[in-house]
């Protein structure tokens, strides 16, 4: 699909060069990768290795891939969330992995001399580099504005991103259009895809996206010249396949119908489920709930006590009220994780005899609570998510006894 990535660019050097040109740890690098292990533990050719040091080998040899970063109407969440990890080095080896010719809040130049920064990165690496686009583009009034060097933020998206071997849309804004389309959206935003919709483009919503789903995107092309295989909205499904509520911490508390019903109660101290707090979890696409953020530990939403606002889906976030409880569509319920009574090839083991007994009985009892939860019935008070509370999602006070325990 595409050409090897900068396979003539001398002044490029293959990752392991510059690290020991920099002075940058082994021990650094070997982190590095058993972090990108992590977040993308399938999916990836590159992280498809058994062991962080024989990933840190085969990307070691990978050219530094050139990127250009467009900002465009953003918070420059996208660019902290990267740049700004909890160990200041870990900022710097991602500066030294990945080769960024142009990026506006980052550059020392402005005016003239960012202009021609620009010019020459495009001329330079023309049909080779990887174009990140921040932010979303104004369309409204011919794009007037966002202007660039006197230029429409439209103009210079094609003209930029037209060049380049890859297109990767960063954050909900740039994918589809995010906070600054929100109603009423008054400079007609728009995402990448939307003014470019024939080219190759990999979408990265999440207001922002975990950095190290762009980092295995990029080191993937840079590597095979690939893009990982991406669902209906062009997210990679590597990062985007699971909701989060299936991995949510706080899903046991969900199960046994443990609700907080307000902020500050004694459910939102013990760390219960935030659905009736407006949780859109169940609905959202994302790796959250296994892969926090800045490297810490509960650096996330839910972690840190406030409900999922579905940053990454573009039917929920700024679009449905953050706090209004929503209908649940998918069905993440508890029988999924049990184990398969029946051998694939229909020979009963002696092992999964022992276990028909036990299966089935727990799959009866969890049948029973699943039909609890996850009722037919449009408006059926007894379970959650049948009859969303109003917008708000407070019902009454923490001695109020969650419905589905009554
Ligand atoms: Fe948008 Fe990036 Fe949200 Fe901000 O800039 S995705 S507003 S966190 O960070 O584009
Ligand atoms: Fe977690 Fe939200 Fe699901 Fe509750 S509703 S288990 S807080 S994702
Ligand atoms: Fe966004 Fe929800 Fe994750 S709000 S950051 S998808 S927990």
């Amino acid at each position: 699909m595409f050409g090897r990535l900068v396979t003539s660019a001398k002044a490029l050097e293959t990752i392991d060069e510059r690290l020991m040109r920099c002075g940058v740890s082994r021990r650094a690098f070997l982190q590095f990768c058993s972090t990108l292990m992590v977040a993308a533990p399938f999916g990836l050719a590159i992280t498809d290795k058994k062991t962080p040091e024989e990933v840190a080998a085969g990307l070691g040899k990978v050219i530094r891939p050139p990127v250009i970063w467009l900002h465009f109407q953003d918070c420059t969440g996208c660019t902290e969330t990267l740049l700004r990890p909890s160990h200041p080095d870990l900022g710097d080896l991602i500066l030294n992995i990945i080769s960024l010719e142009y990026h506006e809040t980052l550059m020392a130049g402005s005016g003239k001399q960012a202009e021609a920064a620009l010019a020459q990165a495009v001329d330079t690496y023309s049909g080779k580099y990887v174009c990140v686009v921040e932010g979303s583009i104004p369309t409204r009034d011919k794009g007037v504005y966002m202007k660039l060097a006197g230029r429409p933020a439209m103009e210079v998206l094609a003209d930029v991103a037209g060049k380049a071997a890859a297109i990767i849309a960063i954050g909900s804004c740039a994918a589809w259009g995010g906070i600054p389309s929100a109603d009423p959206d008054p400079t007609g935003a728009v995402g990448v895809v939307d003014l470019l919709p024939n080219k190759a483009i990999v979408n990265l919503p999440g207001c922002p996206p975990n950095p190290y789903t762009l980092l295995g995107v990029v080191l993937q092309f840079a590597d095979s010249a690939t893009l990982p295989e991406l669902d209906s909205e062009k997210r990679p499904k590597f990062a985007y396949d699971r909701d989060i509520h299936e991995q949510c911490p706080r899903r046991a508390h969900f199960d046994a119908g443990r609700f907080v019903k307000q902020f500050g109660d004694q459910g939102h101290r013990e760390g219960w489920c935030l659905y009736e707090m407006g949780c859109k979890g169940p609905d959202t696409h994302a790796g959250c709930s296994t892969r926090h953020f800045n490297e810490m530990p509960d650096v996330w939403p839910i972690g840190i006590g406030a409900p999922c606002i579905g940053c990454t889906e573009k039917s929920i976030a700024f679009r449905v009220p953050m706090f209004k409880v929503i209908q649940i569509h998918t069905r993440a319920t508890p029988p999924e994780t049990y184990p398969p009574i029946n051998a694939p090839q229909g020979i009963i083991s002696p092992l999964a005899t022992g276990l028909v007994g036990l299966g089935a009985g727990a799959l009866a009892g969890a049948g029973y609570v699943a039909s609890r939860k996850f009722s037919t019935k449009p408006c059926d008070e007894s379970v959650p998510g049948s009859n969303p509370p109003a917008a708000g999602g407070t019902e009454g006070g923490s001695e109020k006894t969650p419905k589905s325990q009554q």
